[in-house]
């Protein structure tokens, strides 16, 4: 059949088609659609938090990233085979006027690619779909209603302001580093104080290590005493061999059909593994977990890794990858209850909306621009750094009405920094864009003037107008994006 938009004569395969507020609404497993656009730019969506998200230029590829083993926490797999114009649930095309023609999947495991003539929608199963022509902005805030109708959305609420452990501190914690810490940060306006890695016994096994000797329950109440939300972070759907976990339940673990285990990423020192979170008696245990972790007083849960569930494998239950990821994520959101806010990171990102209050959108930044020997030599761009984290969480500044978007944590100090100024304030700015603030700068690292301009970066409100893709307005300061496109 063929289809009209605004003038565009859009001859497309699909089970059925129906006109709906700003498009179609499309079903089938499989959707074709011919384009006349030729090779133009194609809006990437990788698979999860980390995964490349950009217009790139469909006359020019780029490399596929080199080493295998750190594929998992790249991107979707299959993805991969047919990098870089792949994309997960959704992809558009910009046309010669500037408007953008959109496929979205409104369903789950769905990949979207194109060529110089056409776009195709691929599902696990026949699945509802929306195409539309149009302003960029106008058409990904219709796709985003469609999903948010579909999957939910959350946070309604201001997102919290952060103070997170990994960027200053990584893995060097301890209750006494801690304690130290939130006497210092005690009077600066953060809502959350989060502990990340570090705090656990092992991955796998959730509970407070030696240098927390009087436990979570008791790092819980030190946070509360200094005025913050205790927050933590946690890995529920990886394993590491070490664990107790591990030794004990082998049945729990994603394996492939020969019943070889799944590797999930490296990291901790080795291979990591993924949990089948279709077995029952997985979701039992991701269920105590969160709710073990809210009832010693984490309200703020930030919860990594999350692919890994979502992962190729012959599971318990027989379901598609991302619907497999979702009875986890539902899992812990039964066990932290309704108000635990839920930071998913690592995450594919269609399969978290509705459950999570806020994900991470990018990469994670680090306190240098680039990492040449990742993003040059290894044709990886979801390494730690600032360019990276920018790249991407920009694309995905859309999915702002479902879940709050964290585009990572912003630096002020200078110590310990290899960033310029100008690199640092884009970093900020992306945050008041986004409007999610969080740093991880240890309050002695910080000058006075720098401290001063934390804590109002926290209380300020910032008008924001965004005036292209790429430009924004800022309490009419102009600020541009523009860098992160040419990549290829
Ligand atoms: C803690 C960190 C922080 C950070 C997360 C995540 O090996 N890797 O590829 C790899 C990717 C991401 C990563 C760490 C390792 O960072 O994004 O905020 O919580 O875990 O380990």
């Amino acid at each position: 059949m063929e289809l009209t938009i605004n003038d565009l004569h859009l001859p497309i395969t699909a089970s059925d088609a129906r006109p709906i507020e700003g498009g179609y609404l499309l079903k089938g497993q499989q959707i074709t659609v011919q384009h006349p656009f030729g090779s133009t730019k194609f809006y990437r969506h990788g698979f999860h938090s980390w995964s490349l998200t950009a217009w790139l230029d469909l006359s020019k590829p780029l490399l596929t990233p080199t080493v295998k083993a750190m594929w998992p926490h790249i991107d979707d797999m299959t993805m991969l085979e047919d990098y870089p114009f792949t994309s997960s649930g959704v992809a558009a095309l910009q046309g010669p006027d500037g408007n953008i023609l959109l496929l979205g999947a409104l369903g789950l495991d769905a990949h979207v690619k194109a060529n110089s003539s056409e776009i195709t929608g691929n599902a696990a199963s026949a699945i509802d779909w929306f195409l539309a022509h149009g302003p960029e902005q106008t058409v990904f805030a219709r796709d985003a209603e469609l999903l948010g109708e579909r999957l939910g959305r959350r946070a309604q609420k201001p997102a919290p302001r952060v103070w997170c452990s990994w960027y200053g501190l990584y893995g060097n914690i301890s209750a006494e580093i801690i304690q130290h810490t939130l006497h210092g940060v005690r009077s600066l306006p953060f809502d959350v104080f989060q502990v990340d890695d570090g705090w656990q016994i092992a991955i796998g096994d959730w509970d407070a290590n030696t240098r927390f000797p009087d436990g979570t329950a008791s790092l819980a109440l030190d946070i509360s005493e200094a005025g913050f939300t205790p927050g933590i972070w946690y890995a529920p759907f990886i394993v590491r061999p070490e664990s107790q976990l591990f030794q004990d339940h082998p049945d729990w673990l994603l394996r492939d059909d020969q019943g070889q285990l799944v590797p999930a990423g490296q990291n901790w020192g080795g291979t990591f593994y993924a949990l089948d979170t279709t077995h029952p008696a997985v979701l039992d245990w991701l269920r105590h977990l969160a709710h073990r972790l809210r009832g010693r007083g984490f309200y703020y849960q930030k919860i990594d890794f999350l692919y890994a569930a979502a992962l190729p494998g012959k599971r318990y239950q027989e379901l598609p990858p991302e619907q497999a990821y979702r009875l986890g994520l539902e899992a812990v959101r039964q066990g932290a209850g309704d108000d635990v806010y839920l930071l998913v990171c690592g995450s594919p990102v269609l399969a978290s909306l509705g459950l999570a209050d806020g994900m991470r959108v990018g990469p994670d930044v680090a306190p240098i621009w680039d990492n040449p020997d990742r993003s040059i030599h290894l044709h990886d761009l979801t390494g730690p750094s600032a360019l990276n984290a920018l790249r991407t969480s920009l694309n995905r500044l859309w999915l702002h009405p479902l879940v709050h978007v964290d585009p990572d944590v912003v630096y002020f100090r200078t110590r310990y920094n290899l960033l310029k100024p100008r690199e640092r304030a884009l970093i900020q700015d992306l945050a008041l864009i986004a409007d999610f603030r969080a740093t991880s700068d240890l309050p002695e690292w910080l000058d006075p003037d720098e401290r001063a301009a934390l804590q109002n970066f926290l209380e300020t409100q910032p008008a924001i107008e965004r005036i292209n893709h790429y430009k924004f307005c800022i309490d009419g300061r102009e600020v541009d994006y523009g860098f992160v496109e040419g990549l290829n």
